[in-house]
């Protein structure tokens, strides 16, 4: 599909630009465009990848290395990362994102702060000016389980009215992360995306917050694959 084309041309271009034969320990993002993250680097070749090692954001991360016979490291062995790859689901004209569609965030955050550098690949659907703008779901938050309703009641007090806990479609009861925990979905208004930073920060001080999905400040370039076949990058 055209969804399907433009995630790989971005995935393959940010590989090609940035995932290059000196860097050896590379983090490995979440969603459906990181796979093809993993193809490209794949075809770089056993040599230059037998040199290297892998860093997962989460189980589905974790399979996609593993499968693609790939080295696979951990964080605690490898706490600085050359390169970090990962999706987003809306990116700002700023390079701000909102992550954790998949429930991966706190993972991905530590590997995108450990990381040299931290790319976005995305299809043209993520590419906004503000954020809010296709994202609609609103910003994922991993919450501590015993602090979900207070968090929730909290969250809307923020401005957020249609804060809802994310549940499970495939299972009763709602989404646990591969960390054990909650998430609350929380959409805001144009005006909160318009400083996502601030809105990161009042979020995160909420007591039982784990982590937010907002990467402010955090993404030294986004590779967007459009439908027409070409490659919108903002740095
Ligand atoms: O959860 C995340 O932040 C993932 O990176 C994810 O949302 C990206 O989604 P996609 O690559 O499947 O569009």
């Amino acid at each position: 599909t055209v969804i399907e084309g433009a995630k790989q041309l971005a995935a393959y271009t940010a590989v090609d630009h940035h995932i290059l034969p000196h860097h050896k320990v590379i983090g490995i993002g979440s969603g459906s465009t990181v796979p093809y993250v993993v193809d490209r680097i794949v075809q770089q070749g056993k040599e230059v990848n037998s040199g290297r090692v892998f860093i997962p954001t989460g189980f589905q991360s974790k399979e996609l290395i593993v499968k693609a016979g790939l080295i696979l490291g951990d964080v605690d062995q490898y706490p600085n990362i050359d390169v970090t790859v990962d999706g987003a689901d809306e990116v700002d004209s700023d390079l701000n994102c909102i992550k954790g569609g998949g429930a991966c965030h706190l993972r991905e955050k530590v590997l995108a702060e450990a990381a040299e550098t931290w790319v976005v690949v995305a299809d043209y659907r993520k590419n906004s000016k503000v954020l809010g703008t296709t994202y609609k779901q609103g910003v994922p938050i991993e919450v501590a389980p015993f602090a979900y309703a207070k968090l929730l009641q909290n969250v809307h007090r923020l401005g957020s009215e249609k804060a809802v806990l994310r549940m499970a479609k495939a299972k009763a009861g709602p989404v646990v992360t591969d960390n054990g925990n909650f998430v609350i979905d929380a959409p805001f208004d144009e005006s909160k995306y318009k400083d996502p930073h601030s809105l990161l920060t009042n979020l995160k001080m909420l007591t039982g917050v784990v982590e937010v999905g907002l990467f402010c400040r955090m993404a030294k370039a986004a590779y967007f694959g459009n439908q027409d076949g070409s490659v919108t990058i903002k740095r």
